[in-house]
């Protein structure tokens, strides 16, 4: 065994590393550039991945409504045990429609989540923020 750990040398210490911190490496592999931020372009990789926009838009239709998006936002915060009347603002049907048409598209959705995480307002999600979503998805909060 002793010789075997010796022989596998760096690549096995770096899979044992990779074990322990897989947020970490998730961010790393979103991290495109390599900047230790992920901006809303590298995110949006992420969310087109889980197909939770998908999931949202219950009639298929490529937008979301209102109902919709309540529907989606309540299963959320049904999950995380967060009553309707927090006052948790960051979830704003209005917010997210960003062009005001009465609909949510894919791209407003991606920015709605992406804001959600960046806490700090910077327009890019550091490792704390990023952690944050990934702490949630690991409990199933963005499975639906
Ligand atoms: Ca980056
Ligand atoms: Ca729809
Ligand atoms: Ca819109
Ligand atoms: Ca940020």
């Amino acid at each position: 065994m002793k010789n075997r750990m010796h022989f596998l040398g760096a690549s096995a210490l770096a899979l044992v590393l990779t074990a322990a911190a897989p947020a970490m490496a998730d961010f790393s592999s979103l991290d495109a550039d390599a900047d230790s931020h992920i901006n809303q372009g590298e995110f949006n990789a992420e969310l087109d991945n889980n197909g939770t926009f998908r999931a949202w838009d219950a009639d298929q239709n490529g937008f979301m409504s209102a109902d919709e998006y309540d529907g989606g936002v309540h299963t959320r915060r049904d999950k995380m045990n967060i009553d309707d009347e927090s006052g948790d603002n960051t979830w704003d049907y209005n917010t997210w429609d960003a062009n005001a048409d009465a609909n949510i598209d894919n791209d407003e959705f991606n920015t709605g989540i992406f804001n959600a995480y960046d806490r700090d307002g910077d327009g890019v999600l550091d490792l704390d923020e990023y952690n944050r979503y990934q702490e949630e998805k690991d409990k199933g909060f963005w499975d639906f």
